[in-house]
């Protein structure tokens, strides 16, 4: 198997280059399952267990095992370590207040897919956009199952307008798979060797995008329930190779958004905020009752809607909040995994020297 068709490249060849000479093939993680990851490689796939070794210099965080889209070192079946990631989306492991989990690695393209109606809600989308900046890749809103609008009551340029007001810098379109419209505009994103990752709510169609970029029904799609809500279809995270050459990887429904960050995700979801608070005449200015606060002076005006002033005020907090809960242990152990992680690749280099 040709590994460029899974988006290998010259950086990551480069990355790779102190495990080659130890009979280690790179690969690509294309699915999570219980008994193991499976893993593209330049001899076909393979189902991988990851070594104890790489399992015990990740400690108690999973953020630093492969997950889907990782390229890893493959040896005797086993993964041997994971290559730095160019770009991952994480999020705050469901019920756990410091596992950061990653969702996909190394993706260009982030798709927040929501569906007309409850799910296009503002705050939700907000989230995604969040999640999706402090990546690294490239977001785009896309409303899912767009030809439904006037069953719910809406036409698409009202929920489109919604969305593009919470999302600044962000491309916003209508997709239905049903009708086509949309489809082509994303398969033009996905050029060869480029990974996209679809992420939003059960139900709103992602499954079903994937098959229509594939031209194939590859994945399982869901029925929507009576209430209009998904029931979580997909089960596994995934990643498909199109014919075009673009790479897809398809997500269970998210239902909890934990943002996990430093807070440069939120600052770009939030830039029309962040815009506001560099003009404020204080440089620590909490635009409370701070006078000359250019943020008070745009909620007086109704430049800033108050809703959104309040969300990106709460993702702030709920940031505090992950950085007091994790810091300084979580921070540690992200040291300490680093500087395993480089010692281990300087051993392997001393190691070739003496061959
Ligand atoms: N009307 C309409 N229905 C769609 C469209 N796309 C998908 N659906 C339907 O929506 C339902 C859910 O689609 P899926 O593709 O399984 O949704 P999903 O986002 O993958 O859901 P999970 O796997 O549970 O996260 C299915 O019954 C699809 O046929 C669309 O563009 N328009
Ligand atoms: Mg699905
Ligand atoms: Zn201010």
């Amino acid at each position: 198997m040709d590994l460029d068709l899974f988006g290998w490249d010259g950086d990551f060849a480069g990355q790779f280059a102190p495990w080659a000479d130890a009979g280690h093939r790179p690969g690509r993680v294309i699915a999570a399952h219980r008994g193991g990851d499976l893993v593209a490689t330049g001899a076909g796939e393979l189902l991988a267990q990851t070594t104890g070794r790489l399992r015990h210099l990740a400690g108690p965080s999973v953020a630093g095992l492969p997950a889907v889209g990782d390229w890893v070192a493959v040896r005797d079946g086993r993964i041997h370590a994971v290559l730095p990631r160019r770009t991952a989306v994480t999020r705050r492991a469901p019920g756990s207040p410091t596992v950061e989990q990653v969702l996909a690695a190394n993706v260009d393209l982030v798709v927040a897919v929501v569906a007309p109606g409850r799910d296009a809600n503002p705050r939700r989308v907000e989230r995604l956009l969040a999640l999706a900046w402090e990546s690294g890749a490239q977001p785009v809103v896309v409303l899912g199952r767009a030809d439904l609008c006037p069953d719910w009551g809406t036409d698409v340029d009202t929920e489109l307008a919604g969305l593009a007001a919470v999302a600044p810098g962000v491309q916003v379109l209508a997709l239905s798979c049903y009708t086509g419209e949309g489809v082509d505009e994303i398969a033009a994103m996905l050029t060869p060797g480029r990974t996209a990752v679809l992420l939003g709510s059960s139900g709103v169609g992602k499954s079903t995008l994937v098959n229509r970029l594939a031209g194939r029904d590859l994945l399982a799609t869901g029925e929507i329930r009576d209430d209009g809500k998904g029931r979580h279809t997909t089960t596994t995270r995934q990643l498909v190779v199109l014919a075009d050459g673009g790479l897809v990887i398809d997500t269970p429904g998210l239902r909890e958004l934990g943002l996990w960050a430093n807070g440069a995700g939120t600052a770009a979801a939030f830039d029309d905020v962040a815009a506001l608070a560099a003009e404020c005449r204080f440089d620590d200015c909490r635009h409370r009752t701070e006078p000359g606060c250019a943020v008070l002076a745009a909620l007086e005006d109704g430049r800033l809607p108050a809703e959104r002033f309040s969300a990106w005020e709460k993702l702030q907090r709920e940031l505090a909040w992950v950085e007091r809960r994790t810091d300084p242990m979580a921070a540690a152990n992200r040291r300490r995994h680093i500087r395993a992680m480089s010692k281990s690749i300087r051993a392997n280099k001393v190691h070739r020297g003496r061959d």
